[in-house]
């Protein structure tokens, strides 16, 4: 049957995660102009201007190409559409009235001037008042999350993001401010992906040493706190795992939960914090042996979606680029989803220099980057040199203590509290964020 040249294209736009009424909306004003076309925004063109969407591409495209307005679905790769545009050449695009202002109005704009060029129009249909997938999903955070949903986010996030930016939580408080802190910094989004549960800094705020001296279950009691009220993806610091007989159920624990990824390292022994800057003592596991371990773990999991992620001590205990490229090689064979590559220089050279090697070996797994002593180094610096990991392993800890420190001495020295109020969030600034 021969196409009739006289039915008109009509590009949409859409995330389309939560369909509702304004959705349905555009698209019969828009099926009403001609054949539809929705650009579906993958979910790295979502991810860059807001979070993650519910659902994945895959399944957002199910639900479109089963709307009878809709006659085409195709990926629209970037918040831009002129791509698609170019390509598609539609005689109109329908969007919704209220890009005009906020973070979409650039886009606008450029989608005006790409439909001149072809005299195509936009058309822009009044925005459906109190309807917004930005305010079910609001309603959604506060019903919570599932373990299931949670434990996929870190996955997805990987594959969507270019960098996923981690930050340490040591409790409930911390987590909700990893949750909600939101920042638009030249017109780009910008939040923390999850939280790193740090042994470190659960010793620390117990007042012990990170040396294991606090077992899994004190810890994975309070990470239940965080849980509660959080739904970002969380990354377990299981230290080196402990025994290969236990392992199994640590890693049930944990996924059962809900968290995202499991970090072993591969130091035996007694355990001293990475950066202490006497490492004697301290051994690094046989590959042979590390290897089992990861093994154990992968075959405990139960889901594909848990990541098993091996940390490699090389650097820190002052062996060479040969030694932690045997063993990342190694980890990888042996079922680890991620390599974290760990390193105390000031400078980022030993873990670029690795990841420069790495990223040629047909072992390669997505690497991970703890910039605590190279903290100079920017996140665009760690893209480039191909991690897609990032965390920022113990910085509200390190936040708290000189803020505690400081009200305490100014409590001592005017014995009174008013000089202090300056320096301290109001009672109502707390309750809110609650
Ligand atoms: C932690 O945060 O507990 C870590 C990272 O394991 S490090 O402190 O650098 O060892
Ligand atoms: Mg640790």
């Amino acid at each position: 049957m021969k196409k009739n040249k006289n039915i008109k294209k009509v590009y949409v736009g859409f995330a389309a995660d939560i369909l509702h009424e304004g959705h349905i909306n555009i698209l019969k004003i828009a099926s009403k102009l001609g054949e539809v076309t929705v650009g579906l925004l993958t979910d790295s063109a979502i991810s860059s201007y807001k979070k993650l969407p519910h659902l994945n591409y895959k399944q957002r495209e199910i639900v479109l190409k089963n709307i009878k307005l809709v006659k085409k679905v195709l990926p629209q790769d970037s918040l831009d559409y002129t791509k698609n545009l170019l390509s598609i050449k539609p005689h109109y695009v329908v969007h919704g009235d209220d890009w005009k202002f906020g973070i979409q109005k650039k886009i606008r704009e450029q989608v005006i001037k790409t439909l001149k060029k072809w005299s195509g129009k936009l058309v822009e249909p009044k925005y459906t008042k109190n309807i917004s997938s930005s305010k079910i999903k609001n309603k959604i955070i506060e019903l919570g999350t599932s373990p299931e949903t949670r434990k996929s986010k870190l996955k997805r996030l990987i594959d969507a993001k270019k960098i996923v930016r981690i930050i340490e939580s040591h409790n409930a408080f911390t987590g909700l401010i990893a949750e909600n802190l939101k920042l638009i910094k030249n017109k780009n989004f910008l939040e923390f992906d999850g939280m790193w549960s740090s042994s470190l800094t659960d010793s620390a705020i117990r007042g012990k040493p990170d040396n294991q001296a606090v077992d899994y279950s004190t810890r994975i009691l309070g990470l239940n706190e965080i849980l509660d009220v959080t739904t970002k993806p969380i990354i377990f610091d299981a230290d080196n795992g402990g025994k290969i007989e236990h392992i199994s159920y640590l890693i049930r624990t944990l996924e059962r939960v809900g968290i995202s990824a499991v970090v072993i390292e591969d130091k035996v022994g007694l355990k001293r914090n990475s950066l202490f800057k006497n490492q004697v003592g301290v051994k690094q596991d046989s590959i042979e042996n590390f290897c089992k371990k990861l093994k154990k773990a992968k075959e405990a999991k139960i889901s594909d979606d848990l990541f098993i992620i091996a940390r490699i001590e090389s650097f820190i205990l002052g062996k060479d680029l040969k030694d932690a490229m045997r063993r990342a090689e190694a980890y990888s064979q042996a079922g680890a989803n991620a390599i974290l590559i760990h390193s105390k220089e000031k400078y980022p050279n030993q873990i670029f220099s690795f990841s420069k090697n790495f990223s040629k070996s047909k072992f390669f797994k997505p690497l991970i980057a703890v910039p605590s002593t190279y903290s100079r180094t920017y996140e665009h610096e760690l893209i480039n040199n191909g991690f897609k990991v990032v965390i920022y392993a113990n910085h509200f800890l390190r936040a708290i203590h000189p803020a505690i420190l400081n009200v305490a001495k100014m409590i001592l020295k005017n014995q009174r509290s008013f000089e202090a109020e300056k320096k301290i969030s109001s009672i109502n600034e707390v309750i809110n964020l609650i």
